[in-house]
Protein backbone atom coordinates (compact mmCIF):
# COMPACT_ATOMS: atom_id res chain seq x y z
CA UNK A 1 0.00 0.00 0.00
CA UNK A 2 1.83 3.13 -0.97
CA UNK A 3 1.03 6.18 1.08
CA UNK A 4 0.43 9.25 -0.67
CA UNK A 5 1.31 12.71 0.82
CA UNK A 6 0.15 15.84 -0.88
CA UNK A 7 2.51 18.54 -0.45
CA UNK A 8 -0.04 21.35 0.70
CA UNK A 9 -0.47 19.06 3.57
CA UNK A 10 1.16 20.85 6.51
CA UNK A 11 1.13 20.29 10.43
CA UNK A 12 3.43 19.33 12.78
CA UNK A 13 5.06 19.17 16.00
CA UNK A 14 7.08 21.43 17.59
CA UNK A 15 8.10 23.66 14.87
CA UNK A 16 11.46 24.78 16.62
CA UNK A 17 12.38 20.78 17.46
CA UNK A 18 11.86 20.06 13.82
CA UNK A 19 13.91 23.15 11.87
CA UNK A 20 17.13 22.95 14.35
CA UNK A 21 17.90 19.76 13.32
CA UNK A 22 17.26 20.48 9.47
CA UNK A 23 18.25 23.96 9.38
CA UNK A 24 22.08 22.87 10.59
CA UNK A 25 21.99 20.06 7.73
CA UNK A 26 19.76 17.12 9.81
CA UNK A 27 23.44 15.79 10.63
CA UNK A 28 22.20 16.59 14.34
CA UNK A 29 20.64 13.37 15.78
CA UNK A 30 18.80 13.72 18.65
CA UNK A 31 18.87 11.39 21.39
CA UNK A 32 15.46 12.26 22.48
CA UNK A 33 13.90 9.21 24.04
CA UNK A 34 14.89 5.50 23.92
CA UNK A 35 11.35 4.83 21.68
CA UNK A 36 12.37 2.90 18.81
CA UNK A 37 10.45 3.38 15.86
CA UNK A 38 8.17 0.69 14.84
CA UNK A 39 10.31 -1.48 12.11
CA UNK A 40 13.65 0.32 13.79
CA UNK A 41 16.46 -0.61 16.05
CA UNK A 42 18.97 0.94 18.29
CA UNK A 43 21.30 -1.70 17.07
CA UNK A 44 22.80 -0.34 14.16
CA UNK A 45 24.45 -3.51 12.42
CA UNK A 46 20.47 -4.57 12.55
CA UNK A 47 18.92 -1.33 10.85
CA UNK A 48 16.66 -2.76 8.19
CA UNK A 49 17.21 -2.87 4.92
CA UNK A 50 13.52 -0.63 4.30
CA UNK A 51 14.31 3.05 5.85
CA UNK A 52 10.57 4.01 5.40
CA UNK A 53 12.03 6.91 3.55
CA UNK A 54 9.76 9.85 4.06
CA UNK A 55 11.50 11.43 0.71
CA UNK A 56 10.18 8.45 -1.41
CA UNK A 57 6.40 9.12 -0.35
CA UNK A 58 6.97 12.96 -1.84
CA UNK A 59 9.08 11.98 -4.41
CA UNK A 60 8.77 8.58 -5.48
CA UNK A 61 12.70 8.78 -5.67
CA UNK A 62 12.83 4.83 -5.73
CA UNK A 63 11.30 4.01 -9.48
CA UNK A 64 12.34 7.00 -11.38
CA UNK A 65 15.75 7.26 -13.03
CA UNK A 66 15.47 11.39 -12.66
CA UNK A 67 17.10 11.41 -9.23
CA UNK A 68 20.71 10.71 -7.54
CA UNK A 69 21.44 10.16 -4.01
CA UNK A 70 23.86 11.02 -1.56
CA UNK A 71 24.40 9.24 1.86
CA UNK A 72 26.19 10.25 4.35
CA UNK A 73 26.27 9.44 8.01
CA UNK A 74 26.12 12.10 11.04
CA UNK A 75 27.32 11.84 14.32
CA UNK A 76 26.98 8.73 16.47
CA UNK A 77 25.79 7.10 12.80
CA UNK A 78 27.89 3.95 12.00
CA UNK A 79 25.74 3.53 9.05
CA UNK A 80 24.57 6.63 6.76
CA UNK A 81 21.22 8.35 8.37
CA UNK A 82 21.04 11.41 6.05
CA UNK A 83 20.05 11.08 2.46
CA UNK A 84 20.17 13.70 0.12
CA UNK A 85 18.38 13.30 -3.08
CA UNK A 86 19.07 15.36 -6.36
CA UNK A 87 17.77 16.19 -9.39
CA UNK A 88 19.32 18.19 -12.53
CA UNK A 89 17.57 21.07 -14.07
CA UNK A 90 17.88 23.45 -17.24
CA UNK A 91 19.60 22.96 -20.15
CA UNK A 92 23.05 24.53 -21.34
CA UNK A 93 24.88 27.12 -18.94
CA UNK A 94 21.51 26.61 -16.68
CA UNK A 95 22.08 23.34 -16.01
CA UNK A 96 22.38 22.62 -12.37
CA UNK A 97 22.35 20.03 -10.21
CA UNK A 98 20.17 20.37 -7.05
CA UNK A 99 18.85 19.11 -4.36
CA UNK A 100 15.05 18.17 -3.86
CA UNK A 101 14.90 16.16 -0.84
CA UNK A 102 16.83 15.45 2.37
CA UNK A 103 15.68 13.35 5.25
CA UNK A 104 17.46 11.90 8.25
CA UNK A 105 17.13 9.36 10.77
CA UNK A 106 17.92 11.48 13.72
CA UNK A 107 16.98 8.84 16.52
CA UNK A 108 19.36 6.24 15.24
CA UNK A 109 17.29 3.52 14.58
CA UNK A 110 17.48 2.80 11.66
CA UNK A 111 13.63 4.44 9.68
CA UNK A 112 13.89 8.01 8.67
CA UNK A 113 12.02 10.43 10.26
CA UNK A 114 12.26 13.90 9.62
CA UNK A 115 12.28 14.97 5.69
CA UNK A 116 12.45 18.54 3.92
CA UNK A 117 12.03 19.19 0.14
CA UNK A 118 13.62 22.38 -1.46
CA UNK A 119 12.67 24.18 -4.65
CA UNK A 120 14.70 25.24 -7.52
CA UNK A 121 15.88 28.02 -5.67
CA UNK A 122 17.28 25.93 -2.84
CA UNK A 123 15.03 26.80 -1.02
CA UNK A 124 12.79 24.87 1.80
CA UNK A 125 9.35 24.36 0.84
CA UNK A 126 7.93 21.63 2.58
CA UNK A 127 8.81 19.60 5.90
CA UNK A 128 7.46 16.12 7.46
CA UNK A 129 8.12 14.79 11.12
CA UNK A 130 7.98 11.90 13.09
CA UNK A 131 8.35 13.81 16.64
CA UNK A 132 7.89 10.99 18.46
CA UNK A 133 9.70 8.26 16.24
CA UNK A 134 6.07 6.24 16.43
CA UNK A 135 6.41 5.11 12.98
CA UNK A 136 3.55 7.99 11.71
CA UNK A 137 4.76 11.65 10.44
CA UNK A 138 2.94 13.91 12.81
CA UNK A 139 3.98 17.45 11.64
CA UNK A 140 3.45 19.35 8.72
CA UNK A 141 5.12 22.31 7.64
CA UNK A 142 5.22 24.68 4.68
CA UNK A 143 7.51 27.25 3.92
CA UNK A 144 6.51 30.27 1.44
CA UNK A 145 9.81 31.83 -0.22
CA UNK A 146 11.73 29.69 1.90
CA UNK A 147 10.48 31.08 5.18
CA UNK A 148 8.00 29.18 7.44
CA UNK A 149 4.41 29.99 6.77
CA UNK A 150 2.31 27.23 8.15
CA UNK A 151 2.57 24.08 10.56
CA UNK A 152 0.27 21.84 11.09
CA UNK A 153 0.47 19.06 14.63
CA UNK A 154 -1.42 15.84 14.98
CA UNK A 155 -1.19 15.29 18.91
CA UNK A 156 -3.44 12.75 19.41
CA UNK A 157 -1.77 10.53 17.25
CA UNK A 158 -5.00 10.02 14.85
CA UNK A 159 -2.73 10.89 11.68
CA UNK A 160 -5.07 14.05 11.47
CA UNK A 161 -3.80 17.56 12.41
CA UNK A 162 -5.35 18.98 15.27
CA UNK A 163 -3.09 22.66 15.60
CA UNK A 164 -2.76 24.33 12.59
CA UNK A 165 -0.46 27.46 13.00
CA UNK A 166 -0.23 30.39 10.80
CA UNK A 167 3.67 32.50 10.72
CA UNK A 168 4.05 35.75 9.33
CA UNK A 169 8.00 37.21 8.98
CA UNK A 170 8.64 33.61 11.05
CA UNK A 171 6.42 34.37 14.00
CA UNK A 172 3.15 32.55 14.56
CA UNK A 173 0.44 35.01 14.50
CA UNK A 174 -2.35 32.54 14.37
CA UNK A 175 -3.12 29.31 16.12
CA UNK A 176 -6.23 27.05 15.82
CA UNK A 177 -6.57 24.13 17.91
CA UNK A 178 -9.21 21.09 17.89
CA UNK A 179 -9.52 20.47 21.30
CA UNK A 180 -12.07 17.95 21.36
CA UNK A 181 -10.54 16.00 18.12
CA UNK A 182 -13.56 16.20 15.79
CA UNK A 183 -11.53 17.48 12.80
CA UNK A 184 -13.12 21.02 13.47
CA UNK A 185 -11.24 23.65 15.53
CA UNK A 186 -12.84 25.38 18.49
CA UNK A 187 -9.60 27.32 19.95
CA UNK A 188 -8.75 30.29 17.71
CA UNK A 189 -5.52 32.29 19.30
CA UNK A 190 -4.58 35.59 17.92
CA UNK A 191 -0.52 36.79 18.65
CA UNK A 192 0.76 39.97 18.21
CA UNK A 193 4.78 40.03 18.04
CA UNK A 194 4.80 36.77 19.06
CA UNK A 195 2.71 36.95 22.46
CA UNK A 196 -1.08 35.61 22.37
CA UNK A 197 -3.32 39.04 22.25
CA UNK A 198 -6.94 37.18 22.16
CA UNK A 199 -8.41 34.17 22.35
CA UNK A 200 -11.64 32.94 20.87
CA UNK A 201 -13.84 30.12 22.09
CA UNK A 202 -16.41 28.03 20.04
CA UNK A 203 -18.14 26.25 23.23
CA UNK A 204 -21.06 24.26 20.87
CA UNK A 205 -18.99 22.95 18.01
CA UNK A 206 -20.65 24.75 15.74
CA UNK A 207 -17.49 26.44 14.82
CA UNK A 208 -18.50 30.09 15.60
CA UNK A 209 -16.79 31.79 18.36
CA UNK A 210 -19.15 32.29 21.30
CA UNK A 211 -16.65 33.65 23.31
CA UNK A 212 -13.11 35.87 23.43
CA UNK A 213 -10.52 35.84 26.30
CA UNK A 214 -9.34 38.82 25.92
CA UNK A 215 -6.30 40.53 25.83
CA UNK A 216 -6.39 41.93 29.32
CA UNK A 217 -6.76 38.87 31.16
CA UNK A 218 -4.78 36.89 28.92
CA UNK A 219 -1.79 39.53 29.03
CA UNK A 220 -2.24 39.23 32.54
CA UNK A 221 -1.45 35.72 33.18
CA UNK A 222 0.90 35.93 30.54
CA UNK A 223 3.05 38.35 32.74
CA UNK A 224 2.27 36.73 35.60
CA UNK A 225 3.89 33.88 34.49
CA UNK A 226 6.84 34.92 33.05
CA UNK A 227 7.52 37.73 35.89
CA UNK A 228 7.52 34.36 38.05
CA UNK A 229 10.15 32.77 35.75
CA UNK A 230 12.36 36.20 35.71
CA UNK A 231 12.06 36.11 39.57
CA UNK A 232 12.95 32.64 40.10
CA UNK A 233 16.05 32.93 37.70
CA UNK A 234 17.09 36.14 39.31
CA UNK A 235 17.16 34.48 42.74
CA UNK A 236 19.08 31.84 41.05
CA UNK A 237 22.01 34.21 39.59
CA UNK A 238 22.05 36.19 42.55
CA UNK A 239 22.49 33.27 44.67
CA UNK A 240 25.28 32.01 42.21
CA UNK A 241 26.84 35.17 41.95
CA UNK A 242 26.38 36.36 45.61
CA UNK A 243 29.81 34.65 46.58
CA UNK A 244 31.99 36.23 43.35
CA UNK A 245 30.28 39.91 44.38
CA UNK A 246 31.71 38.90 48.15
CA UNK A 247 35.12 37.97 46.89
CA UNK A 248 35.83 40.48 43.92
CA UNK A 249 36.17 44.10 44.56
CA UNK A 250 35.94 45.38 40.95
CA UNK A 251 32.57 43.77 41.46
CA UNK A 252 31.08 46.86 43.75
CA UNK A 253 30.68 49.18 40.97
CA UNK A 254 28.45 46.40 39.53
CA UNK A 255 25.27 48.32 39.97
CA UNK A 256 26.23 51.18 38.23
CA UNK A 257 24.36 51.32 34.61
CA UNK A 258 25.64 52.30 31.58
CA UNK A 259 24.49 55.32 30.00
CA UNK A 260 21.09 54.80 28.69
CA UNK A 261 20.54 51.19 30.09
CA UNK A 262 16.87 51.00 30.88
CA UNK A 263 16.92 48.71 33.56
CA UNK A 264 18.95 50.31 36.25
CA UNK A 265 17.00 48.49 39.08
CA UNK A 266 19.23 44.93 38.05
CA UNK A 267 22.67 44.68 39.50
CA UNK A 268 24.90 42.65 37.59
CA UNK A 269 27.80 41.73 38.37
CA UNK A 270 30.61 43.73 36.12
CA UNK A 271 32.71 40.95 34.17
CA UNK A 272 35.87 41.78 32.97
CA UNK A 273 35.53 42.70 29.14
CA UNK A 274 36.47 39.66 27.44
CA1 LIG B 1 14.48 7.17 13.21
CA1 LIG C 1 4.72 10.36 15.28
CA1 LIG D 1 -5.07 14.48 15.44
Amino acid sequence: MKLSRSLPMFAGLSVLAALTFLACGGDKPQPKTATVTPGGTKDQSLWPADDKSLCNQALNWRNSVEFDLQETSGPGALKPNVRRIYRTIGEGDQRKHIVVCREVDTNLDGIKDAMRTFNDKGEAKHEEVDSDYDGQVDTWINFVDGRLAEEQNDTNHDRKPDVWKVYQEGTVSRIKRDRNFDGKPDVWEIYVKGRLERMGVDETGDERIDRWDRDDLLRQQQEAEEQKKRDAEDAAKAASSQTKVEDDPAAADAGAPKAGAKDATKAKPKTATK
